[in-house]
């Protein structure tokens, strides 16, 4: 890899990689929609509309991998994410596609497998249950990922990341939190691992409420340094008068699994 691409840099996980991958690639090209910090020894900076395909082939122009964080974070109204997740994804694949980029790493999410029950302790290998619009926009990334590594041969790593911070922040972090350190582990797997073709894994830390089997990431080599345990104690007693929703608690996906319910019977 000489030089890697990360869309969606201006984001909080784009700018804490810009610093933990700094000096690890010769090159890293950073693109975001909005302005970025001027460019760094090792750093090339661009500003790309995702939707914009004519701007995506420019963006992807000699690279030899992709960070895809790029899109929207979170729920949203439908034509946002049609256009960052959906169209804005599309064009990045398709891009790569055409240029001869052979590997991407792709930050798609827990919400795309976000009704799954916390009592049920879920793998790389299960159907995705989205739990909101965005989910089900990440759920479209994992399968077009598929499609683009079967049909044209792009390696292409889906981390479906937890929730990405310096420490966990409530009780259900506790269980999907991943440090800096673990996520930079992981996406170095995505971009150098010799033999990924298309794989699935948990961006996790290696904590002891996690819900996810996360055995594929370890087959790869994935070994994280960091466990939300040691925050637990402050983390629950900061959160234990606060008033729990019984559909938030009752799957992974918390609060974007209560947002807009309407469901009668609980599946
Ligand atoms: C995500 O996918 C979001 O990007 C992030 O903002 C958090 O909401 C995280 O999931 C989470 O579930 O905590």
């Amino acid at each position: 890899m000489k030089r890697v691409l990360i869309t969606g840099a201006g984001g909080g996980i784009g700018r804490s990689l810009r610093e933990t991958l700094r000096g690890v690639y010769p090159i890293l090209r950073l693109s975001d929609r909005v302005a970025l910090a001027p460019a760094g020894e090792g750093e090339e900076v661009d500003r790309t509309e995702l939707s914009d395909m004519a701007a995506v082939e420019r963006m992807v122009d000699g690279v030899d991998g992709i960070l895809h964080l790029g899109g929207i974070s979170g729920e949203n109204d439908w034509r946002v994410i049609l256009e960052g997740n959906i169209i804005g994804l599309y064009n990045v694949f398709e891009a790569a596609r055409r240029v001869g980029v052979q590997r991407i790493v792709f930050a798609t999410s827990n919400h795309a497998v976000g009704f799954y029950p916390r009592a049920q302790r879920i793998d790389h290998r299960v159907v995705p249950r989205p739990d909101s619009r965005y989910g089900a926009s990440k759920a479209f990334g994992e399968a077009l990922a598929s499609l683009y590594s079967d049909k044209h041969g792009i390696g292409v790593l889906c981390t479906r990341i937890g929730n990405f911070g310096e420490k966990p922040i409530d009780k259900r972090r506790l269980s999907i939190w991943i440090s800096p350190r673990d996520y930079t582990q992981l996406v170095r797997i995505g971009l150098e691992h010799p033999d990924i073709r298309y794989e699935i894994v948990y961006g996790v830390s290696n904590n002891r409420r996690s819900w996810y089997d996360n055995s594929n990431a370890a087959r790869l080599g994935y070994r994280p340094q960091d466990e939300s345990e040691p925050y637990a104690e402050a983390v629950l007693t900061a959160e234990a008068r606060q008033p729990a929703d019984p559909i938030a608690e009752h799957y992974q996906g918390g609060t974007f699994c209560a947002a807009e319910y309407t469901a009668k019977t609980p599946r």
